[in-house]
């Protein structure tokens, strides 16, 4: 396969906006849209206009920014969401409807006919009312939609050439890469249009879902900073880039400027009110530290050894953690080196086996192997009794 020419549906300030933390004012949405845009994600979506009036004024706002990424609403399909979302000037829509039994009976009530009929009525509309806008539309919770069903109403509405891109999506993150990826591949090989990934991560499968949705032909993936969003969220961005860095570093870093995710992440996670997780892809605290002495020094030798990502490509550093029972001489010669301290190799290892003899005992901080280091290097071996 080749992934290079997929793009991003950043959809923080729309699946985030339905995170319980987030209340995001018209001036933190400016925000997180213009770093999203400096970040380089080719899409922005953002809540509907008719949610309330501050959010119709925003969308405005938004796509009136003259940002780099396009500007997209995420609406109903509804005659009157579509004209609203046409006056604020967006660049495209994301239209939705459930074609599961469970929305068409507890929410909208519409059986697989009245959905095609109302999907082509709207869509076929909003070509003539728009011709450039970029359309999108989606089925809600695919992957509990009759298959038949579902390939019914797509068949449908590609038949018609109005849409720009059909989106699938796991509303309940019930899929699974092998589902995601023989629903996507048989879309691919009976509609025309462009496929969007949208995918929620209750069990856990949201970014490997994501890439075989990639790897099946979809060429849109929708994510959300830190993941937020409904429940536990979807698709994180770092996490995406992340996979997809793994796959082809080249491509990721000329596409987006990696260095711009933890700044993200910093004004995400503060307006909403959580941290950014201690194990999040790229940005979490522990991120890019290594710890066991077997890490440690093959990590000094080559940080290839055990990393896949490249801390200084994100701008982040990599930290070896040297202050316990598992720590090896070799790291704490680096350590010994970054102080400016000169030990010879036999001193070091017996001071990492002072380090691990003590730490069998009490929690260690790098102040006090820093202090330990410094004491060996002026007085030499310690009275281990005092120690
Ligand atoms: C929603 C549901 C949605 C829509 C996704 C899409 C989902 O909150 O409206 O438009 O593709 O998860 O199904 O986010
Ligand atoms: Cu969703």
């Amino acid at each position: 396969m080749s992934l290079e020419n997929y793009a991003i549906i950043e959809s923080t300030l729309r699946e985030g906006e339905q995170f319980v933390g987030a209340d995001f004012n018209t001036a933190d949405k400016i925000e997180i849209a213009t770093a999203l845009s400096e970040f380089g994600a080719e899409f922005i979506e953002l809540t509907s206009p008719q949610a309330s009036p501050q959010s119709r004024e925003d969308c405005a706002i938004i796509a009136n920014l003259g940002l780099k990424s396009k500007i997209l609403t995420h609406i109903r399909c509804h005659k009157d969401d579509v004209a609203m979302a046409l006056e604020t000037g967006v660049d495209g829509l994301d239209i939705v409807i459930g074609t599961s039994s469970y929305l068409r009976e507890f929410s909208h009530g519409k059986s697989i006919e009245q959905i095609i009929d109302l999907a082509a009525d709207v869509l076929t509309w909003v070509r003539q009312q728009a011709p450039n806008i970029i359309l999108r539309f989606s089925t809600e919770d695919s992957f509990r939609s009759g298959t038949a069903d579902l390939l019914r109403v797509y068949l449908a509405i590609d038949s018609l050439g109005v849409v720009n891109r059909f989106g699938v999506a796991d509303t309940v993150g019930v899929a699974n890469p092998n589902k995601v990826f023989n629903f996507v591949s048989m879309l691919r090989k009976l509609t025309h249009a462009d496929i969007e990934f949208h995918g929620h991560n209750d069990t856990g499968c949201a970014i490997a879902n994501a890439y075989s949705a990639l790897a099946a032909g979809a060429t849109h993936i929708d994510t959300t900073v830190l993941g937020i969003g409904e429940r536990n969220g979807i698709t994180a961005l770092e996490g995406f880039i992340a996979r997809m860095y793994a796959y082809d570093r080249e491509t990721v870093m000329r596409k987006y400027d990696l260095t711009q995710l933890r700044h993200l992440d910093e004004i995400v996670s503060r307006k909403v009110g959580i941290g950014i997780p201690f194990n999040h892809f790229v940005t979490g605290l522990t991120a890019f530290t290594h710890k066991a002495g077997i890490h440690a020094k093959a990590v000094l030798n080559n940080p290839e050894t055990y990393e896949i990502l490249n801390p200084a490509d994100f701008g982040l550093t990599r930290y070896i953690s040297i202050a316990h029972k598992l720590t090896g001489w070799n790291a704490i010669k680096d350590r010994a080196v970054q102080l400016g301290l000169d030990l010879s190799d036999d001193t070091l290892k017996d001071i990492a086996q002072h380090i691990k003899s003590i730490a069998d005992h009490k929690r260690l901080t790098l102040d006090d192997v820093d202090l330990l280091l410094f004491r060996w290097a002026k007085q030499g071996a310690p009275d281990l009794e005092a120690a």
